[in-house]
């Protein structure tokens, strides 16, 4: 049967590349409305707002960008009230949003290769970055705060997302320093008497990479900032937390400026992964006591690969088990290439792996738990740190093979047991996020919430899923009156 499958899957694919591509187009228009179409029933228990991320402009008045990473931040807001839901999105009126949309042209060149137009040289030596506000969106101490890694968060108004400027935590963060885009929850924080608290880091990649780390009350004001510095160029999108750690894939890469100084590739270009070199994993202690100098950085081995996300980790005996998502290998942006004309074959899947670290033997082990190709990982928000039986991840359709998500998978850690709800061939997936149910007991007690781009329509759906069980059909799939591009990360903030 499983051979028989593979078969079938491999000689149809599950998508046409056409269809994929739609969902790669800018959304300009700024909406308002109550979700009126809607399949299935919004369940009355589910009360909060949705908050997602990414790039909402492809082009800027016609001139394509390169790559959708450096698209201009656009932010959706769903809202749930009652069984009924309203839809809302907004541009993060960014400086250079706002320059470039009143020239009518492209101002900035972007990290992912996107060159002003006139060549290399009206490109070289220009070194200005544009804040797109485009990656993540989280609310936390009364404040919704719109992340790119390169740079300091957007605040913005969580009604009318009006754009209200950018954030420096009372000074805490000065002008130009980065605050990440993968913030993690910590629900219960041994240090702050288990209120909540927000971990964040930054990266200032050089000849040595320093990694400052930030902690965040539930007022929003930052109680804990510590630097350090590792030898070598990092490129650190993710990390994960532990009650007592940070852990950073330092994946080997390296980095060579000149043709992004000479004005003929973007920085983010300039990056060429090292298959031959290991993969360097970063523990730094959440909180360094003056008197205890035995917690200091360790620094671990393991296989070359490529990590972006990471789904969680947490801490056993002597040592920390991470889930990541790892790739064999990271592909070069090229300059010449057109991100609409991916072959998906010709790359290497996203996959989920278990690492152990272990402290004491400063050794790490690593197996494979799941080998589908899979993206954007998440769990329920109270087992962030903490050992994990459930997580949720966008899927390809297919068992095997690269290709674009089309599906959601639910994984049970202690059983075993997979359940994919597939929305191909015209569906294509994004990052789930995990909502408990009110007053739930279970770990999957609870919704996954998802945009979905539906081709045959050309327009975006919220599909509302049942965290137990996803071998059904959703609860309910609210259709927008519009695409929305594809995205990158979002949150889900209860009433
Ligand atoms: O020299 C440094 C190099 C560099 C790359 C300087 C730097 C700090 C400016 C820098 C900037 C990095 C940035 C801005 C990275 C931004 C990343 C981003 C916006 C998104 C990453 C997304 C990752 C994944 C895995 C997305 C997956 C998407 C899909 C499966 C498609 O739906
Ligand atoms: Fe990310």
């Amino acid at each position: 049967f499983e051979a028989q499958e593979q078969i079938s899957h491999t000689s149809t694919k599950s998508y046409s590349l056409n269809d994929w591509q739609g969902g790669y187009k800018s959304l300009k228009q700024e909406f308002d409305y109550w979700i009126d179409d809607i399949e299935g029933q919004i369940p009355p228990e589910l009360n909060g707002t949705l908050f997602r991320n990414g790039p909402g402009l492809l082009d800027i008045n016609g001139q394509p960008i390169h790559h959708p990473f450096d698209g201009d931040g656009m932010i959706s807001r769903i809202t749930f009230s009652n069984g009924r839901a309203h839809f809302r999105n907004r541009f993060v009126r960014t400086a250079g949003y706002l320059e470039e949309q009143k020239a009518g042209k492209l101002l900035y060149r972007g990290v992912f290769g996107t060159q002003k137009p006139g060549g290399w040289l009206a490109n070289a030596f220009d070194f200005k970055l544009k804040n797109i506000a485009n990656t993540n969106i989280i609310y936390w101490g009364n404040k919704l705060l719109a992340l790119w890694e390169a740079a300091e968060p957007h605040r913005l108004d969580p009604y009318t997302l009006e754009t209200l400027g950018k954030e420096y935590f009372n000074g805490v963060l000065s002008e130009g320093e980065a605050f990440s885009a993968h913030p993690r929850f910590d629900p219960s924080c041994e240090f702050d008497d288990s209120k909540p608290c927000l971990v964040n880091f930054s990266i200032k990649p050089g000849l040595s990479t320093t990694f400052t780390i930030f902690e965040l009350d539930t007022t929003g004001r930052i109680i804990r900032k510590h630097a350090h510095s590792v030898p070598g160029f990092a490129f650190i999108h993710d990390f994960a937390i532990t009650p007592n750690y940070c852990i950073f894939f330092h994946n080997p890469v390296t980095f060579n400026p000149i043709p992004f100084v000479l004005g003929m590739r973007g920085a983010g270009e300039c990056i060429k992964f090292q298959p031959n070199q290991p993969t360097r994993v970063i523990i730094i202690p959440r909180r360094i006591l003056p008197q205890d100098r035995r917690k200091k950085v360790q620094i671990l081995e393991t296989q070359s690969g490529f990590v972006f996300h990471h789904a969680n980790a947490f801490e056993q005996g002597n040592e920390i088990i991470i889930d990541s998502i790892c790739y064999e290998s990271l592909p070069e942006v090229e300059p010449e290439s057109d991100f609409r004309q991916t072959d998906f074959d010709a790359l290497k899947p996203g996959q989920l792996w278990r690492f152990h670290l272990n402290l004491q033997q400063q050794t790490v082990r690593r197996n494979l738990l799941e080998s589908r190709c899979c993206e954007f990982p998440t769990l329920h928000p109270q087992k962030v740190g903490r050992s994990h039986r459930y997580l949720y991840i966008g899927a390809a359709h297919a068992p095997s093979g690269n290709a674009p998500l089309q599906a959601f998978l639910k994984i049970d850690l202690e059983s075993g047991e997979r359940q994919l709800w597939s929305a191909a061939p015209k569906g294509f997936a994004s990052e789930p996020v995990f909502v408990p149910r009110p007053h739930s007991q279970r770990e999957d007690d609870g919704w996954v919430l998802a945009l979905v781009y539906d081709a045959s329509r050309d327009r975006s759906d919220v599909v509302i899923l049942d965290g137990r069980n996803f071998n059904q059909e959703p609860i309910a799939r609210l259709h927008l009156k519009h695409h929305i591009p594809y995205g990158l990360h979002g949150n889900f903030t209860p009433e």
